[in-house]
């Protein structure tokens, strides 16, 4: 087959990826684990052919020539080295929710295109192994071709450094709530940006440290289906990350007023019995972590405050996948 679609969900971490041990193969400096959600995607369509002069990236319906293209192109090259082949190829992805507005469009967004371009390239390569071209892509790809709630061990190298699935208590219904601040906009400062600056911060060591024991804590409560302590976990890792940005040089404050409004929102619903947990990505928005049957009170509580664009629901995505749709 040379042509191919594949859909993959956005996710979001509750421990956090923040900084490269080795940019070129995007090697983290510690592990993460992240949950897919299941209401915000990317879909993918890749064609190899002779026919086509050079690569060609379409997304949501805007042509690439650019870095984009050519960050696009640079992960096609693994996939075109692996099936020894060196056709060009169309591309053309749709993303169902704002792209770079720090809801993570490049880890479906990379998922998708190497779930896609593997099945059009011909090639049969296991999760581990899709996981860690993904990755190589965009990092938090890696967890996005798992899906459901993953961990990303860090590794040491290309082989090592991948996603699996991890058990989570099914009891707890889990589901979350995508916060989008205001009008959706371009975010400050990319991700990628953000966290080469990641070690300029004096706390930077520590932080890493802290991020592996925040691996082991949230395995722990996991194991002993502890909401309260795995929600710790969630709200510190959403500081610890924050604190790397705002310490950067030169600092980087990715939160807005009414970021902190649902921080407090949150913490002052925790007092009348609804646990609930905040994180937030490299953007102002903020995902709350929930038990599904809490979402009405939740959302009782947000329509109070000012300055929220949209409230997205969402459930624990699935692995990315081929599809048999095309999108051209
Ligand atoms: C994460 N983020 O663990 C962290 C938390 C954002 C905040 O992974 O440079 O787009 O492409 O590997 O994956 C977003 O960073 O960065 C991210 P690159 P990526 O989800």
């Amino acid at each position: 087959m040379s042509k191919a679609t594949a859909k993959a969900y956005s996710n979001i971490a509750l421990v956090k990826y923040w900084g490269k041990g080795d940019e070129q193969l995007r090697l983290p400096v510690n592990s993460s684990i992240a949950i897919g959600l299941d209401s915000i995607y990317t879909v993918t369509t890749v064609e190899f052919a002779e026919k086509y002069q050079e690569d060609q990236v379409e997304i949501d319906g805007e042509v690439f020539n650019d870095d984009e293209k050519s960050r696009v192109s640079q992960h096609l090259d693994i996939i075109r080295t692996q099936a020894r082949m060196s056709f060009p190829a169309k591309v053309v992805t749709k993303n169902n929710f704002p792209k770079a507005v720090g809801a993570a469009s490049s880890a479906s967004g990379f998922a998708a295109l190497t779930v896609a371009a593997a099945e059009a390239a011909g090639l049969t390569l296991s999760t581990k192994e899709l996981s860690m071209i993904a990755r190589q892509g965009s990092g938090s790809a890696t967890r996005s071709v798992t899906g459901g709630m993953s961990i990303w061990h860090q590794g040491g190298s290309n082989e090592t450094s991948f996603a699996e699935k991890i058990e989570y208590p099914a009891e707890w219904d889990l589901a979350v709530l995508l916060v989008f601040i205001g009008q959706p906009k371009a975010k400050k400062m990319s991700s990628t940006k953000g966290m080469e600056l990641a070690s300029t911060s004096p706390y930077f060591t520590r932080a890493v440290e802290e991020a592996e024991k925040n691996i082991e804590r949230i395995q722990q409560a996991l194991k002993a289906k502890d909401w309260t302590a795995f929600g710790k976990v969630i709200e510190d890792e959403c500081y610890r990350l924050h604190t790397l940005c705002m310490t950067s040089t030169p600092n980087i404050l990715y939160w807005e007023g009414t970021t902190i409004d649902i921080f407090q929102m949150l913490l002052q619903l925790r007092r009348s019995g609804v646990d609930a947990f905040f994180t937030v990505d490299a953007g102002p928005h903020v995902h709350i972590v929930c038990h599904r049957q809490d979402i009405p009170k939740i959302q009782t509580a947000l329509s109070t405050l000012k300055n929220i664009h949209q409230v997205i629901e969402c459930g624990i995505a699935g692995p990315a996948q081929v599809i048999h749709e095309s999108l051209f």
